[in-house]
């Protein structure tokens, strides 16, 4: 069966922003104490056996709390641990193909940026977007048409919406001060919001991990109880 997943407070990691005192997995402990409800690692350089041993090392935490752990882009690495799923690019392998690959049981994510990827995502069978990107950010390296501000995030939200049933978060910039915004703007003409919102910096750049999370977690509640 596919795990169950809650995108409340989704983690993108960066072992980029790892200070010289601690792990990426002790980050990561402390950002779920805090109230990440799903964690997603994500490595641009790191080879296969270190992606390998990092992923392990955080599958040990997130296991502990029950908590999803995804691999973005790297199939291969999701298979090797039996991780919970993969988030995928638009320009990594497709959502049919990883599908073949991992079979029905784990979770698959797409990140999308316009009404038509998420679409495509939600044929090919997404078991969420994450659409972006919503504000400007260090993190990764966007070109500016493929900032949507939150109108944007809204246009492609209500599209999907339109489309079928679907899971979504924004991603992009979103922080402790911005994310009631994000998550009120964005909410459909008829009521419906994002389940949440996925950050990297706004956790894994902070000084106390867990207290960052904790106060974006209730960021996101409020938002969504104010309905
Ligand atoms: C769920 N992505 C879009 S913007 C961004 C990333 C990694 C950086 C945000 O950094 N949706 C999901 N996972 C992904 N990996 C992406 C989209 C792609 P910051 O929060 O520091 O601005």
């Amino acid at each position: 069966m596919k795990p169950d997943f809650n995108l409340t407070l989704y983690l993108v990691t960066d072992s980029g922003m790892v200070p010289a005192d601690k792990t990426l997995a002790q980050i990561v402990d402390e950002a779920i104490q805090g109230g990440v409800t799903i964690v997603q690692l994500r490595e641009k350089t790191a080879d296969t056996g270190a992606f390998i041993a990092l992923a392990r090392s955080l599958q040990k935490v997130t296991k502990n709390y029950g908590v999803p752990l995804l691999i973005n882009d790297r199939i291969d690495v999701a298979l090797a641990i039996d991780a919970d799923g993969v988030h995928i690019g638009q320009d990594d392998m497709s959502l049919v193909e990883a599908r073949r690959i991992l079979g029905p049981n784990k979770i698959i994510g797409m990140s999308v940026q316009t009404a038509a990827e998420a679409e495509a995502a939600m044929c090919d069978g997404a078991d969420y977007l994450g659409i972006g990107v919503c504000f400007d950010t260090e993190t990764k390296q966007i070109s500016t048409d493929a900032l949507r501000g939150p109108a944007g995030v809204r246009q492609v939200w209500e599209h999907a919406l339109e489309v079928g049933p679907v899971r979504a978060v924004t991603i992009g910039g979103v922080n402790e001060y911005n994310a009631v915004h994000v998550l009120d703007y964005t909410r459909s003409a008829k009521g419906v919001p994002l389940e949440g919102v996925a950050v990297v910096s706004a956790i894994m750049a902070a000084e106390d991990p867990c207290a960052a999370a904790k106060v974006l977690r209730s960021q996101v509640s409020f938002a969504m109880e104010r309905s």
